[in-house]
Formats: structure tokens, C-alpha cells, sequence
């Protein structure tokens, strides 16, 4: 069948619209690029992508494309021209093809084995190699990213800070089934594997917020297993380690958020919410709320935490991020109570004023 020129018209906008489309949604920044790298690893990863990847495939590519166009132009059918000259296979030809391609293969997999061993010892963005400063412990859940810094007995969720120009040695552990852990604009992505651990360095040139996921399919709601690296100056990480420490205090009476404490206290969270200073004993279901207030996101970057979207996922965590760990307390899921407004109100005052 042969199409008209109208409807191959709109078939040749179609194929264009949706390359500009592809295209276009590349120049979309959510802090998660590669290509704008902020630490030594990103940069050299980004390197290679540059210098190695795209400029052999562009080589290739100018290449056989005017080869094609020549051979196209020159040798196409005229009126009255006699059949073409043809040629059953050409030993010499079929041998350069076959041959040129694996070596160019192969220097671009010696360039990229020798990254990856220059990549195995913390340096800086000027190739000096620098002692590690911090370990952070990173624990994939369902569906979030829990960060334990044991030197300073820090239990966190979802955002991970660290301070600038320091070399931090990243532990990864799952307690469940095999996640991967990737910042692109400064380091990654490792596996992230049950019963075994996994060892990991990062390094942040720039102050600034990036974003990180998991890139190992975990389940249903892995597109929603986002964190945040925060990487600030030495001084502001001091003053967050800090706060991070304060323990949250067991209201009494007349507290202004005490009525809200009793509300999570009594109302089931316990049983997967730790509050560090109440008697909520948590056993790691949930993330640790004892700072809860000081983050930016609600359960893996699917809301940024507000007291509307605070109350939103508690109301109704089956709808915001379905088949998720923890229940929707509208009374739709028994034996799990579901929360008045008032009680709503007061409960999500107090877990906004934990900072
Ligand atoms: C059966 C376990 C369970 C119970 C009970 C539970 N949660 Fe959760 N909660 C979770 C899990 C799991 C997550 C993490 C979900 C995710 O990000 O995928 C979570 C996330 C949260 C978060 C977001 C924390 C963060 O840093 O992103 C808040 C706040 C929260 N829960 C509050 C509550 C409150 C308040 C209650 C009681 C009314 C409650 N939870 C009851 C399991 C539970
Ligand atoms: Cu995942």
C-alpha cells in the first residue's frame, strides 16, 4: 500500500515532535544529572561519556553516514541505466567491518576498566587522594531509604546530608530484596543486596541538594524510593549533626503538643515508629520520626512535607503510595482506628515540631 503525501506529511511531524519530545525532556533539572557533574566520581564518569562514548560514535557515525549519502547520491538509478553491478560478498570488506568495530570495542572497555579502578580510592576533584571523614550506613527498605551514622549515632530517612570536599564512605545493606543506590550528579550506582554488603565512596565539590534513587526494580512503588543528598559547608553539617542528636522529650500534661504524642503513642504507630526519648520502641518498619519535622519529604519524596500532605499520607498512605508498609488510618483498613480531625490536627503539630 502506498501512503498519500498528506498522510506522510503528518507521519514525518509525528516522528519529529516526538524526537523533540525525547529530546526536549533530557533539559528537564531535578538535580539528578550526570552530566552536570558535582563530585570527582560524576566527573569522570561524565568524562567518559564525553570524550570516549560520544566522540568514537560520532567518528563512526560522520563516517558511514557521508559514505551512505555518496553512495546514494552517486550511484542512484538513472533512466535508461543499466542494471546495477552486483556484488555477492566481498571477504576483505566483510573481515575490515567485523574487525574495526571490536577494536574500537575494546579501547573503549580498556578506558572504562581503568576508570573504574582509578575509582576505587577516594580523591578529590584535583586526583589527591583523601582520607574518609564519615560513614554513613544506607538501608534499603520498602520503599525508602533509612541513613544510620553510627560515629555520631544519627538514625534519619530520605535525606542523607554530608559536608562538602569530604571523602564519606557509604555502606549499603537491604533488609528485604535488591535495591540499587545511585546519586548521578556525584557517585554510583551500587547494587544494594541482602546478606551482603556493599561498600561505596562519595565526594561533593558543590553545596546543593541532589537527587538520588534506586534503579534496581524492587516492587511497586520503586519509582517512589527517592532520597535527597544534602551536601552543605563543614559548619552547617555540624549544626544538622547537632540537632539530629537532641533527643525528643515525653510530654506531659499541658505540653502544647502533648495531646498529639498521646494520639501517635496510642493510635498503632508505635509498632513501626520510632520516636527516640518516648516509650514508641519502633522496630525499624517505619522510618525513625525523631526529627521528623526537619525533613523536606514525605515518604521517599512523594509529598514535601506540609501539615495538608502530612495529613494526607497518614489519612490515607494506601492512596498516595499504594501496597505501601504502613496502613491508611481513615477506618478503612481495621483493626486500625481511624483518626478524628482534631486528633489529625494535634497529631501532625507535634510530628511537625519534632526538629
Ligand atoms: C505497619 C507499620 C506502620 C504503621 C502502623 C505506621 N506506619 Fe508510618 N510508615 C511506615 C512505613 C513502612 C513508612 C515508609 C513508607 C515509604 O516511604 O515507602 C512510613 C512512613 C511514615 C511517615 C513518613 C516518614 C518519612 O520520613 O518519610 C510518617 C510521618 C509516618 N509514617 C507517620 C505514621 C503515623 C503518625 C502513624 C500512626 C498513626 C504511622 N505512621 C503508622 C509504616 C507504618
Ligand atoms: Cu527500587
Amino acid at each position: 500500500m502506498r501512503l498519500g503525501s498528506k498522510t506522510r506529511r503528518w507521519a514525518g511531524f509525528g516522528l519529529l515532535a516526538l524526537i523533540a519530545t525525547v529530546g526536549l525532556s533530557a533539559c528537564a533539572d531535578n538535580g539528578a544529572n550526570f552530566l552536570q557533574p558535582a563530585g570527582p566520581i560524576a566527573d569522570t564518569e561524565s568524562g567518559i561519556f564525553w570524550w570516549l562514548v560520544l566522540g568514537v560514535s560520532t567518528v563512526v557515525f560522520v563516517i558511514v553516514t557521508t559514505w551512505l549519502l555518496i553512495s546514494i547520491v552517486r550511484f542512484r538509478d538513472r533512466p535508461g541505466a543499466p542494471e546495477a553491478h552486483q556484488t555477492p560478498g566481498n571477504n576483505k570488506v566483510e573481515l575490515a567491518w567485523t574487525i574495526a568495530p571490536a577494536i574500537l570495542l575494546f579501547i573503549v572497555l580498556g578506558f572504562t576498566i581503568s576508570t573504574m579502578f582509578k575509582l576505587d580510592t577516594p580523591h578529590n576533584s584535583q586526583g589527591q587522594q583523601v582520607p574518609i571523614t564519615l560513614h554513613v550506613t544506607a538501608i534499603g527498605h520498602q520503599w525508602w531509604w533509612e541513613f544510620v551514622y553510627p560515629d555520631q549515632k544519627i538514625v534519619t530517612a530520605d535525606e542523607m546530608y554530608i559536608p562538602t570536599g569530604q571523602a564519606v564512605e557509604v555502606t549499603l545493606l537491604s533488609d528485604n530484596v535488591i535495591h540499587s543506590f545511585w546519586v548521578p550528579a556525584i557517585a554510583g550506582k551500587v547494587d544494594v543486596i541482602p546478606g551482603h554488603q556493599n561498600q561505596m565512596w562519595m565526594l561533593a565539590d558543590k553545596a546543593g541538594q541532589y537527587r538520588g534513587e534506586c534503579t534496581e526494580y524492587c516492587g511497586n512503588q520503586h519509582a517512589h524510593m527517592d532520597f535527597a543528598v544534602v551536601a552543605v559547608s563543614s559548619d552547617a553539617f555540624n549544626t544538622w549533626v547537632t540537632g539530629q542528636q537532641a533527643q525528643s522529650t515525653k510530654l506531659v500534661e499541658g505540653d502544647p503538643n502533648y495531646q498529639g504524642q498521646q494520639v501517635f503513642l496510642t493510635s498503632g504507630c508505635v509498632g513501626c515508629h520510632n520516636i527516640n526519648g518516648t516509650t514508641a520502641p519502633g522496630n525499624k518498619i517505619g522510618p525513625n520520626l525523631t526529627h521528623f519535622g526537619s525533613r523536606q519529604w514525605i515518604a521517599g519524596e512523594v509529598l514535601s512535607n506540609t501539615p495538608a500532605n502530612l495529613a494526607d499520607w497518614i489519612l490515607h498512605a494506601q492512596d498516595v503510595k499504594p501496597d505501601v508498609d504502613m496502613p491508611s488510618f481513615d477506618g478503612t483498613m481495621p483493626p486500625n482506628p481511624a483518626l478524628s480531625p482534631t486528633q489529625i490536627t494535634e497529631l501532625v503539630a507535634y510530628l511537625e515540631s519534632l526538629k
